[in-house]
């Protein structure tokens, strides 16, 4: 039996309390227009919204907008706002790779910053819906670049800084970059990454791009071409602190984030301004029970969505103080969060299962040998957590004095669609419990027929929310096959999940050909045609499997062509060749030789019985019947190799 831990109340008084959840509930899913004519107010407004809610998921008038006839900036509601009651407060603090090496930069500072920033931009002939790419480390000057971009209309692109050269050419192609904003290297675990070095490699197969701003980070000696590359400290150095906000309607686009689905090509998620920033901030305000001076630490990079949503948008148009983190958990040692947490006084805390599993596999004493009194709430996001992980959280990091907010959510969603609220939510660990308000989920089965009750099935929502993404960047007709065509009239999510008698939510990964390693989404098509790109692969098949710490690890089958020998030296090879064509998270941790595949007469793979394999499930591998030729499964089987 599954324990459940009570929501106790904070000696402050809760902001949402148990009965006020089930109200804003109620109220927003009997009227999700009142509601939002409300919630919309929470940021403000240059000119006011009359417009709430135009959305339809039905194919004939399938449209998604919100506050459509509203004006907003999104770096005014961030910086602008809070001047006059926070100028002095502190906004980002900065912690580099090396402990201690911090920087705080206050409202004050982060808004003259980002107003000469936003000027840079514009002397290079930047304008409102340009597109800008971001390859950065974790630094405030990537904060500022992004908030630099909204405040002048601009669209930005971050592309995670482990993404190899290759992977940035084709996001900087895919959304026609003119400008990249990039820092001479980043440091990591006490390593270098080639940032400059890479943007070069990638902009010989990005001719669109004429402009380069690099910040200096480590102070490397990196090569500059001459009018093309430019030091953000000398374009900073003659730039004004007066730059007007760009008024933007609410369905201005604001972001493109690349993310990996069951086709081969990432695609370009698009928010817009309004119904982004009212749901990063409301979820930010209630998930986190965030109050004022309070000091929030959201771990992830902002090359993935939670960076955007929970380590800049969120946090900042509340007037938070956010930590930007430039380093890894176990760097200089496995003590680094907890003590890092003592130092900045961390008062809210937000992870991903893959950090506390790899840093629980350590032992208590890293932890242990902190205080972290100032915890408050701790947060989870990326994957499934296993009950485990989560009560070593809970008993060990928390000291069971700090609720966990389990929360689920995707790139797509803009921000947490389903997760307790501190002191409201009852907890069970494993259950991102239940939906925020304004969410609708629905458990459907293969046919689409809803499912009552408890319950397993597949995650759709029914009803749009305002953090929903738009489109996918120029490709609507993708967006809508993508997302609303598998079962008409839904979102659907591409998660499976299971559905407990209290009507609680429990996450079981992706029912799609995504893996999630360490929180990371791979598309395995993605995987299998970096590998097939190889001169001396015929084909490849690619799955997930469990794995200890990431969650899940990828496996590779592949085929070699006629003539080429499988050796171990080939197998490091291939495993070296994808790590440096879409970056080190797509390194197969298991590669095998298969001289041939099982597929159907129709020759389609039948991935269920690679899975099967790659899992180590072989005793029920299902029917193999169908099969073009069965006995290629006998070899498979017999072949499986353990990964390392
Ligand atoms: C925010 C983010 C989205 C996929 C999603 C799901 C998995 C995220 C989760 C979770 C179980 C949670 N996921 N949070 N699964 N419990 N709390 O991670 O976005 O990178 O787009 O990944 O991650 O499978 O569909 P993204």
């Amino acid at each position: 039996m599954t324990q459940t831990i009570h929501a106790a109340p904070h000696d402050a008084v809760a902001q949402v309390d148990k009965a006020e959840y089930d109200a804003r509930y109620a109220a927003s899913v009997a009227d999700p227009e009142s509601y939002w004519r409300e919630g919309g107010r929470c940021i403000d407004w240059s000119r006011p919204y009359t417009e709430v809610k135009d959305t339809s998921f039905d194919e004939a008038d399938f449209r998604i907008r919100w506050f459509a006839d509203g004006q907003t900036n999104v770096s005014v509601n961030c910086l602008d706002r809070h001047l006059e009651t926070r100028g002095d407060q502190t906004a980002i603090i900065w912690e580099g790779d090396e402990p201690g090496e911090t920087r705080k930069v206050t409202y004050r500072e982060l808004h003259s910053q980002v107003c000469c920033f936003a000027n840079v931009l514009k002397s290079k002939g930047v304008k409102k819906g340009d597109r800008v790419t971001l390859y950065l480390p974790m630094v405030p000057e990537a904060a500022a670049a992004m908030l630099a971009c909204t405040r002048i209309g601009a669209i930005h692109s971050i592309v995670f800084g482990g993404f190899s050269p290759d992977s940035l050419a084709n996001r900087l192609v895919d959304c026609d970059s003119r400008l990249v904003i990039t820092a001479d290297e980043g440091c990591r675990g006490g390593k270098r990454i080639p940032l400059k070095a890479n943007v070069d490699k990638a902009l010989d197969h990005a001719p669109g791009v004429d402009t380069v701003i690099v910040i200096r980070r480590s102070g490397a000696d990196v090569p500059m071409v001459e009018g093309r590359d430019f030091w953000l400290h000398d374009l900073l150095a003659d730039a004004s602190p007066d730059c007007p906000a760009e008024p933007m309607d609410a369905e201005d686009p604001l972001f493109i984030l690349y993310t990996s689905g069951s086709t081969g090509k990432p695609k370009g998620v698009l928010h817009t301004t309004g119904g982004y920033l009212v749901w990063a901030h409301t979820t930010f305000r209630d998930v986190f029970d965030y109050r004022d001076g309070e000091v929030f630490w959201c771990t992830a990079d902002i090359g993935w969505v939670t960076g955007h949503s929970y380590v800049v948008y969120g946090p900042l148009s509340n007037g938070a103080t956010t930590v930007m983190f430039d380093g890894v958990p176990n760097y200089p040692d496995h003590g680094r969060f907890w003590e890092t947490i003592d130092r900045l006084g961390v008062n809210i805390f937000y992870t991903a299962p893959t950090a506390i599993r790899a840093l629980m596999r350590e032992g208590d004493s890293w932890v242990t040998k902190s205080s972290r009194k100032s915890l408050r709430i701790l947060g989870s996001v990326g994957e499934p957590i296993n009950p485990e992980a989560w009560d070593w959280y809970h008993r060990v990091v928390g000291d069971r004095r700090c609720p966990i907010v389990d929360t689920w959510w995707q790139t797509e969603t803009g921000g947490i669609l389903i997760s307790p609220l501190p002191y409201a939510t009852d907890l069970k660990p494993g259950s991102a419990t239940k939906p925020l308000p304004g969410v609708q989920p629905m458990i459907v089965d293969a046919e689409g027929k809803e499912l009552e009750g408890a319950t397993e099935g597949n995650l759709c929502i029914t009803d749009s929310w305002p953090g929903q993404m738009r489109t996918v960047w120029g490709d609507h007709d993708r967006f809508f096959q993508t997302y609303f065509t598998t079962y008409p009239g839904k979102y659907f999510t591409g998660d499976g999940v299971r559905r407990d008698a209290d009507g609680y939510y429990w996450i079981t990964g992706r029912v799609d050909d995504v893996i999630n390693v360490s929180g990371h989404r791979m598309g395995t098509a993605e995987v299998e045609s970096a590998l097939v790109a190889h001169p001396k692969v015929a084909e490849a098949a690619v799955v997930g499997m469990p794995h200890d710490i990431k969650g899940q690890g990828i496996y590779a089958y592949v085929t070699l062509n006629a003539g080429d020998e499988p050796t171990d030296d080939l197998r490091a090879e291939l495993r070296q060749w994808v790590r440096k064509e879409i970056g080190p998270v797509a390194t197969p941790d298991a590669l095998q030789f298969a001289p041939g595949l099982p597929k159907t007469r129709s020759g389609k793979i039948m991935r269920r019985i690679l899975r099967k394999i790659a899992e180590n499930d072989t005793s029920n591998l299902g029917d193999t019947s169908t099969l073009a030729d069965p006995s290629v499964v006998d070899t498979l089987v017999a072949e499986r190799i353990r990964p390392a």
